[in-house]
């Protein structure tokens, strides 16, 4: 064909500014992934993976599911069928696993990597028929110093129990763990598998929740699945975690996490069977479950179906890729562990999408007995606590002023902590045209409030002193239900912090604070209630149990604490409560 003079110029004029449009999205682009600490992760959007099929539902029938694995192969050995397993004389080696790995990495070691469990699903599990054409997916592990035999029995059961054909990779992301055996080793090992497991590594610790984001931007199949690094999934979980993804790109799932025990690795579920649970959360942010409320659990007609839930613990979920990226991944400014499942929660639901339960994919996690690892150098330079700062960043993106307030009421010293720069997340809910918080509380986590109503303001916060004695009420560290003891006052840390409200109510973290004449303790609130039987008397300095009349008193010898007859000359009734912001 002949091109004419004047078709080859225009020709020309066009294929110049092709190349300076491919060279300007090139720039872009690649500005965007220099940037990837400051800036929210976005990348190209890829028509496929958005695909959604609004039609196509799963469908239960008397046939067993086209996605159940026919044989069912036993492997005798210790921990076989999920069973527990108790090592004899082996005290020691338990010993320096726990104190190493938080769990009994020397029992993990002698169980099979492919040990059965038992299936903990409703037995009308069974029966759902998903469809066929279910996206491809990545699961993405993200690791710091685990133990190795924990680490591969989690990818040997995805790999056992997944269809291989949407099971298109697993990647693992060493966040820069220093255990000899997580090193060549580990490369060794994964070999077998082909190329179907990949090993990437962080040239720096970079915390758990930058290290998913970089493990979501890696990974190449349509969805990713993320797992802690100490799970055994149980059997057929994957089809149904995808099933809902296919319908709409924009709805995330979460399994129904079963427990492993850290001591003798016995797998046995949480849940009472058959009541399906949902994520929430108190308002100091500590995560919290509840039973689904019967507004949501009227919508559905069998107990196996997938359901709406406010939030999710943090570990195990899927979500479209693309997806993901596009509504930031997690905030990059959150630091190593805590907070990012609420940011992901509430950012998902209140900017279009949703997150449902899957009652039918069961996933097993180990419960540790402490959090093993420190928070290196990423806690440096930060004063107070790291999580808490991750919490104050959310709240700050993503709740209104009322509902902020409820926070630095349970949390006062919050509001002195630095978050960092939080423009970047406001920008994004502006631009993902994001509803508001309220909208989320009346329409999705309606039954918070049922658990944990709004709160009273506090009249009075921080240490709570002695005049006699000079002493400070004190936690002494331990869990509710506890005695509360007294010690020197420092006023830093949780142990001194406490809360007295408009209603009554003394608080210390999430503690209801309880007394009678030989005692005071710290004790789990009362469901429901914000209010309590205390009044602080600013004539006399007492704290009055409004119930028995009397005053709280610290018994001078004894140095323990209970109610007494309240005597305005008694300095061992006589209480301040202040607070120094130099202490946080
Ligand atoms: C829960 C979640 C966890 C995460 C966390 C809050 C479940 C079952 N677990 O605590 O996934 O959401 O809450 O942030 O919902 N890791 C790193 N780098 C680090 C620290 C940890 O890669 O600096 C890895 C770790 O090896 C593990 C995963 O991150 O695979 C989660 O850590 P965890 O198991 O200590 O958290 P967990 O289960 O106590
Ligand atoms: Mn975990």
């Amino acid at each position: 064909m002949r091109i004419t003079n004047v078709r080859r110029g225009r020709i020309i004029r066009i294929s110049s500014v092709c190349a300076i449009l491919l060279l300007l999205i090139y720039a872009l682009n690649k500005w965007s992934r220099n940037n990837i600490e400051a800036q929210p992760v976005i990348s190209d959007y890829k028509a496929s993976s958005y695909k959604s099929h609004p039609d196509e539902y799963p469908v239960l029938k008397t046939e067993l599911g086209n996605f159940e694995p026919k044989d069912r192969i036993v492997v005798k050995g210790p921990g076989q069928e999920g069973k527990p397993y108790h090592m004899v004389g082996r005290d020691n080696d338990i010993a320096d696993s726990e104190s190493i790995y938080g769990m009994n990495i020397a029992a993990s070691d002698d169980i099979a990597m492919n040990r059965t469990v038992p299936d903990t699903r409703l037995d009308e599990c069974k029966y759902w028929h998903y469809p066929v054409n279910l996206p491809s997916t990545s699961v993405i592990i993200v690791f710091h110093n685990e133990g190795f035999s924990v680490l591969m029995r989690t990818v040997h059961t995805v790999i056992d129990r997944s269809p291989p054909n949407i099971l298109h990779e697993i990647v693992l992301v060493d966040d820069y763990s220093d255990k000899e055996n997580l090193g060549e080793n580990l490369d060794k090992y994964i070999k077998r598998w082909n190329g179907k497991v990949r090993l990437i590594r962080n040239t720096q610790r970079e915390g758990l929740i930058r290290t998913r984001s970089r493990g979501a931007q890696e990974a190449t199949g349509d969805v990713i699945v993320f797992l802690d690094a100490h799970c055994e999934v149980n059997v057929n979980w994957l089809p149904p975690l995808l099933a809902p993804i296919y319908r709409d790109y924009r709805i995330m799932t979460v399994p129904v996490i079963d427990g492993i025990d850290h001591r003798t690795f016995e797998y046995r579920p949480v849940y009472q069977h058959g009541t399906n649970y949902r994520g929430i959360f108190e308002w100091g942010m500590l995560y919290k479950e509840n039973e689904v409320p019967d507004r949501e659990s009227n919508l559905h007609k069998h107990k196996s179906e997938p359901y709406k839930s406010p939030t999710h613990a943090g570990g195990l979920f899927a979500i479209n890729r693309q997806y993901f990226l596009e509504i930031g991944a997690y905030d990059p400014g959150l630091l190593v562990w805590g907070g990012e499942n609420f940011e992901l929660s509430f950012k998902i639901w209140q900017c279009g999408g949703s997150i449902e339960w899957v009652p039918c994919s069961r996933v097993g996690h180990v419960y540790r007995a402490f959090m093993p690892y420190s928070f290196g150098n990423l806690a440096k330079n930060r004063k107070g606590s790291l999580i808490t700062i991750n919490y104050k960043r959310v709240i700050e993106t993503w709740f209104d002023e009322e509902h902020k307030e409820y926070f630095y009421t349970r949390e006062p010293t919050a509001r002195f902590l630095d978050m960092g720069d939080i423009t970047e997340q406001l920008a994004l809910k502006d631009r993902l045209k994001c509803k508001e918080f309220s909208w989320f509380m009346e329409n999705v986590a309606y039954d918070v409030y049922d658990k944990f109503p709004k709160l009273p303001k506090n009249t009075h916060w921080g240490m709570v002193k002695n005049k006699a004695s000079g002493l400070c009420l004190d936690t002494m560290g331990k869990a509710a239900p506890a005695y509360i003891g007294t010690s020197s006052c420092h006023g830093t840390g949780h142990s001194q912090l406490f809360r007295l409200n408009e209603a009554g109510q003394l608080g210390v973290g999430e503690r209801c604070v309880e007394a009678d004449t030989e005692s005071l303790k710290q004790a789990i609130c009362r469901l429901g209630t914000v209010d309590g039987p205390w009044r602080y008397e600013e004539e006399h300095n007492q704290l009055i149990h409004r119930l028995h009349g009397y005053c709280l008193t610290l018994q001078a010898h004894a140095r323990t604490l209970g109610l007494a007859p309240c005597d305005p000359n008694n300095t061992y009734q006589k209480w301040t409560i202040t607070h120094q912001k130099a202490n946080w």
